[in-house]
């Protein structure tokens, strides 16, 4: 059954540089779920407020930084603004299979200084964007879908051009790198649905390198 599900979702080139691995972190999952609620419990999910509003998904970080959101702009820091604390360390877990996954894309040699993890209810999503907060551009992001499946968009380095939608399901990994670093990608508002593990939630880890000289206190 696992491997008729493994022919039917086959590792698949999104664009140049762009790897969707379906299925990759599943044998890993329960140690994943077990890493969020740990890296939840020092600093908890919050909806960051942006120029733009409120977030709909809510978000906390582990790692030498993490990403934060405030009405003046995006950064990383090295201190959670929520607890003045330093993020909690990255899970080797985590950091391991985000390794793995980056070198399964052929990016060998990607070693994370953050993780962002997203939990997205139903109705959250994240409109279409670009990373362009690392300035590291030589390395990958590499997200990590855990839950119920999300509809995800991937385009091109403008925001205009074509999309490929995918679903992505529960323990499904998506590489983006190269010629692909800056592609416009989003998540369509996340379906009332239900997954054994996460109930009506989805997860998304984003792994990334950083240039540390950007890093704030
Ligand atoms: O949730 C996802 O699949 C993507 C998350 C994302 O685009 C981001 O954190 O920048």
């Amino acid at each position: 059954m696992d491997d008729l599900f493994a022919r039917l979702r086959p590792r698949t080139v999104l664009a140049e540089g762009a790897v969707w691995l379906p299925g990759f972190a599943l044998p890993e999952a329960e140690t994943l779920h077990k890493a969020i609620t740990q890296v939840s419990a020092v600093t908890p999910f919050r909806h960051f407020r942006t120029r733009m509003g409120q977030m709909s998904a809510a978000m906390t970080s582990c790692g030498a930084c993490g990403w934060t959101a405030d009405p003046s702009g995006y950064r990383y820091s090295r201190t959670d603004p929520q607890t003045g604390q330093p993020w909690p360390d990255m899970p080797d877990a985590l950091r391991h299979l985000a390794r793995r996954a980056a070198a399964e894309a052929g990016y060998e040699a990607f070693d994370p200084a953050s993780c962002l993890i997203n939990r997205y209810a139903p109705g959250a999503g994240m409109g279409l964007h670009q990373d362009r907060d690392e300035e590291y551009p030589q390395a990958p992001v590499v997200s990590v879908s855990l839950g119920v499946p999300a509809r995800f968009s991937f385009g091109g380095l403008s925001r205009s051009d074509p999309k490929r939608i995918i679903e992505l399901m529960d323990g499904d990994v998506v590489v983006w790198g190269g010629a692909s670093r800056f592609a416009w990608h989003g998540v369509s508002p996340i379906r009332e649905t239900f997954h054994p593990q996460t109930g009506a939630m989805r997860y998304n880890l984003t792994f990334r390198a950083i240039n540390a000289a950007l890093f704030r206190p």
